[in-house]
């Protein structure tokens, strides 16, 4: 990349598995803008992760391209990050497959988020339960030292440092262990007010749907479960549509208190966070609404981030083919 040598790296992926949502955004995307600046950065569409909850082709090709436009929309700059799908690049599975060989099956079973899938009654694959391990490989395949993500994957992150520790102890010291980058975002919960929001469990509010679509959601939010009456006062701390101001205005401390008084309702309270949503993310609809008109443009700039990181993946896995004594030992010619 065109960047001083200095720069330390940035690795974060996407799964393509449902539109971009509150949770994505506020955990991880706004992150991944504000890194490009100072870092090398690299995002990756990662499809094949996708393919444990999508399993219509069609459906996942369309989820990828739409995933392009979310990024680039947020403020991806293509000139400044590498846009890559995870796919193109089969060395990322390659190397979950040597990382596979230096994993404990025990590590990946008391994995929380495997856990909560099995219990959400996502198939149980064994792609489901190596997730972590691509995941480290998609990592550090770009020997990335930050990884801007939201706090539901502190405990994937963790992971990945393990993974790296037992493969530079068996092997050498290849890989630098991993960093997390967390934005000041809790885990934002869903829609439901109880569980994390998800594409999988459908408790979304998608940043990119239409106003009314927006208000249609928010107004759909679990609040204070105990607030009956508009008169009973509220409990912010609980009520997830409080929480939410906070990202969007300065008032969020009157509009707390306007709850815990009753001197406001619930109503009111989401009306003014639909609205509040739909104001932050208009300039990113109607951007990416004009970049949908050119959908070759998707594919360019995905072809543009390939060639920037195929030197990187090509040097990394002579290294690693070297260390591990697979195939031959020269970088691939492609
Ligand atoms: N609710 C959330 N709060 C904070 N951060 C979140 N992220 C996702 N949901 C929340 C962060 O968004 C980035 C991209 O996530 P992902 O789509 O690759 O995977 P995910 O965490 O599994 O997201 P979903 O919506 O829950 O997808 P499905 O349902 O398909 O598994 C990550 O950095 C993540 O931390």
């Amino acid at each position: 990349m065109s960047q001083p040598a200095t720069r330390e790296r940035v690795f974060s992926g996407i799964q393509p598995s449902g539109a971009s949502h509150l949770g994505n955004y506020l955990g991880a995307q706004v992150n991944y803008v504000a890194l490009q600046e100072r870092y090398e950065a690299i995002y990756g569409i990662v499809d094949l992760h996708a393919m444990t909850t999508v399993h219509d082709g069609e459906q996942l090709r369309q989820l990828t391209h739409d995933m392009v436009l979310d990024l680039l929309a947020i403020g991806l700059d293509p000139d400044r990050s590498a846009l890559i799908r995870q796919s193109d690049l089969p060395e990322h599975a390659e190397l979950c497959w040597i990382f596979n060989t230096v994993v404990p099956v025990s590590w990946l079973e008391r994995n929380p988020t495997y856990k909560e899938k099995r219990t959400d009654g996502i198939d149980n694959s064994n792609g489901l339960l190596t997730y972590p391990v691509l995941q480290a490989a998609d990592i550090v395949i770009y020997k990335a030292t930050h990884v801007p993500v939201g706090k539901d994957q502190a405990a994937h992150l963790e992971l990945s440092r393990e993974i790296v520790r037992a493969f530079n102890r068996r092997y050498g010291e290849i890989f630098p262990e991993p960093q997390a980058v967390f934005t000041d975002a809790p885990v934002v919960l869903g829609t439901d007010g109880v569980k994390k929001m998800s594409k999988s469990a459908g408790n979304t509010i998608r940043v990119f749907d239409e106003p009314d679509e927006i208000r249609r959601t928010v107004m759909s939010m679990v609040t204070d479960t105990q607030r009956i009456k508009r008169t009973d006062p509220g409990r912010p701390e609980v009520c997830n549509v409080c929480q939410l101001h906070r990202f969007f205005g300065g008032d969020y401390l009157q509009i707390q208190d306007g709850e815990r008084t009753a001197r406001t309702g619930c109503v009111e309270t989401k009306q003014l966070l639909a609205e509040r949503i739909i104001e932050f993310f208009r300039p990113m609809r109607e951007k990416r609404v004009a970049l949908a008109a050119y959908p070759d443009h998707v594919e360019q700039v995905l072809a543009a981030g390939l060639a920037k990181v195929r030197p990187i993946v090509d040097a990394t896995m002579a290294e690693v083919r070297a260390a591990v004594g697979i195939g031959h030992t020269r970088a691939s010619s492609r």
